[in-house]
């Protein structure tokens, strides 16, 4: 059964086309430097939400139109694999992740639910040995449950934390078995409401013992997938953990967990933070810990995670121009952890909003590749910071300079002059960069 019979495989037309479902930028095999777009963008599909979400929100019902919705729990879970892999091949989309409770109902009991599971692995197995599709990472949802309601490995509750460890094994044994290329911890409600009720030293002690299991588990059954930290503020918990890369970093580094670790950086969850998307990849980056992104936006309007699917080219390329200096995102890739509004509820929906971020991340591609080769940025920062590179600056960076040595060197300074930061002047030329791109038609 086709669960999209109205839509084709969508093509790269090029910038003319005026087909809404074609691609205008995204053309997999066209290269940009030494790489396919394909292989730089490595575009991934968010189970939870293109095959699960219904729309729901604090105020209505779910509004979504989706064939599989006329099925029971888990009929409907069957028919969504088979859904999700048309959609997968009539976007031509090479990375699909998702939660344990995205492709399973949960049971009565934990052996029920890893029967669940059992049963729609397999079938997504079977599918696997045929598509070109691959698992960018898979995740346990440990927040939607009440048993989960005080958090997982953060809970009072060492019943909760117990039940949280056996799914999680769970979930390294699914990606073991259907190679992911990664496994995603987002602290879901790892955090708290308030202090008068909470040890934070045990529960930040108990996260990291929880997360050292999983290194070694994972040791033991031999998945050589990377581990990734998904930082967000707030948003169910008041205050999260994994608030935002720096606190995330400092966490693993004090526990000893760094190098097991990298960060899978969402955009929605940035802002959140107050912080740019970009500010979040950057601080990553410089640390050696950049491994994987959930491309989405958020609305300046609203203060909640509104997950929209991202088409703000400044943020796009901003975002690229972060992972391509990076040397591209390895093993991680860009997943579209986003969601079709409320109102956008017919399935072919769906593809355009694909489509839409799709072709804004090949722009963003595009333009920082030529910011890149132009050095327009790193030749106005290198002339920015030259007074490093020579002279007393030079005796800083190379350690051959202490306290007596800069005063006795201030002492004779005259009057000290610095150069505009020419702010204005970069965002005209990033702006005459996206013209650029977006007018070779
Ligand atoms: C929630 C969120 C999650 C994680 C995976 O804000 O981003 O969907 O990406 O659990
Ligand atoms: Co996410």
């Amino acid at each position: 059964m086709a669960y999209f019979p109205n839509i084709e495989t969508i093509a790269y037309e090029g910038p003319t086309s005026k087909n809404p479902l074609a691609f205008k930028f995204y053309n997999p095999e066209e290269k940009v430097g030494d790489k396919t777009m394909e292989e730089h963008l490595r575009f991934s599909v968010a189970y939870w939400h293109t095959f699960v979400g219904d729309g729901s929100d604090q105020f209505g019902v779910g509004t979504m139109i989706r064939p599989w919705k006329q099925y029971s729990e888990m009929d409907s879970a069957k028919a969504r694999v088979e859904a999700a892999f048309e959609l997968f091949e009539k976007l031509n989309v090479p990375f699909f992740c998702f939660h344990d409770v995205d492709i399973a109902p949960e049971g009565d009991t934990l052996k029920e639910t890893y029967q669940n599971l059992d049963t729609i692995v397999d079938m997504i197995e079977e599918y696997m040995k045929t598509s070109k599709t691959k698992l960018l990472w898979n995740t346990a949802n440990l927040f939607t449950h009440p048993r989960f309601v005080h958090g997982a490995a953060t809970s009072c509750n060492a019943d909760v934390f117990a039940y949280a460890a056996a799914k999680v094994k769970k979930g390294l044994e699914i990606a073991k078995r259907l190679g992911a290329e990664n496994y995603v911890f987002w602290g879901g409600r790892e955090g708290y409401e308030t202090l008068l009720n909470t040890d934070m030293k045990l529960e930040l002690d108990n996260l990291a013992r929880f997360l050292h299991m999983a290194v070694d588990y994972a040791k033991e059954i031999g998945f050589d997938g990377q581990f990734l930290i998904e930082p967000k503020p707030k948003e169910p918990t008041k205050h999260q953990y994994d608030f935002d890369v720096a606190t995330a970093l400092a966490f693993l580094q004090t526990y000893g967990l760094q190098d097991h670790f990298k960060f899978n950086i969402e955009a929605n969850h940035a802002t959140l933070a107050g912080h740019t998307f970009e500010h979040e990849l950057r601080v990553a980056r410089i640390h050696g810990m950049l491994g994987s992104v959930d491309a989405n936006q958020g609305d300046t309007l609203l203060g909640w995670d509104t997950d929209e699917f991202p088409t703000d080219l400044y943020s796009t390329t901003l975002a690229m121009y972060e992972i391509l200096q990076n040397g591209g995102l390895g093993k991680g890739g860009l997943n579209f952890d986003a969601k079709v509004r409320r109102g956008s509820f017919e399935p072919e929906d769906l593809f355009y909003a694909h489509i839409a971020g799709m072709d804004s991340f090949a722009i963003g591609l595009k333009v920082a590749h030529r910011l890149i080769e132009d050095r327009v940025f790193d030749a106005f920062i290198e002339e920015r910071y030259k007074s490093y590179t020579e002279g007393i600056g030079r005796e800083i960076v190379e350690g051959a300079a202490d306290f007596h040595k800069l005063e006795e060197y201030a002492l004779q300074l005259g009057d000290i002059r610095n150069q505009s930061g020419r702010q204005e002047r970069l965002k005209t030329l990033l702006n005459q960069y996206l013209l650029d791109v977006c007018a070779a038609r």
